[in-house]
């Protein structure tokens, strides 16, 4: 079985997340989606929150599921649930070179490769902090987010 782990803050999961998520179920047996604590951000949902839309999102997806990533090495979480690989999505060059030395010292740590995703053009503007802006200053963002993402948030600009 070919298990890969698609890492990321995901604060929040936005549709070029889901995106990049949903082809990597198509390439391997079973996906996790690791969610990070995103320690050195100030993250607008808890972990668990983030978890909670997450798997909303993709419980019809078949394959998926939904883990918190503590605050350890990425290699040791991938080491205990015995994936094969990681996935990321590359959005321009700038995330190649934020991505590549990550994806060679994991290499070096336990042998884990990296297999990257090129973003599909519909979604290479999209990031969680420009959706974030956007909400903020009273935008609507839900052509870019899922369902369960769009609601949490309607719900915080009401508390
Ligand atoms: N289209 C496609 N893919 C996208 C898009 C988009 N519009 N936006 C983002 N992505 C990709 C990102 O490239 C990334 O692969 C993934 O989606 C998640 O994105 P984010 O922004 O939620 O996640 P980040 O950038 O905050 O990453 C958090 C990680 C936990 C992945 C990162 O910090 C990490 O790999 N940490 C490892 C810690 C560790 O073990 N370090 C030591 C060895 S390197």
């Amino acid at each position: 079985m070919q298990l890969a782990v698609c890492p990321g803050s995901f604060d929040p999961l936005h549709n070029g997340h889901v995106e990049i998520i949903a082809r990597a179920s198509n390439l391997f047996d079973e996906v996790i989606v690791a969610i990070s604590p995103n320690m050195h951000k100030n993250p607008m949902f808890s972990v668990q929150e983030r978890m909670d839309m997450a798997r909303e999102t993709f419980s019809y997806v078949r394959g998926v599921s939904v883990k918190p990533l503590g605050s350890g090495l990425l290699t040791e979480f991938c080491k205990e649930v015995g994936a094969n690989a990681l996935v990321k999505g590359l959005r321009d060059p700038k995330d190649l070179a934020y991505e590549s030395p990550m994806a060679t010292m994991n290499r070096h740590l336990s042998g884990l490769e990296t297999v990257f995703l090129a973003a599909d053009g519909r979604y290479t503007h999209l990031s969680s902090t420009l959706v974030k802006e956007v909400h903020s200053l009273g935008g609507d963002v839900s052509e870019f987010v899922p369902r369960a993402v769009q609601r949490r948030l309607q719900e915080r600009r009401r508390s």
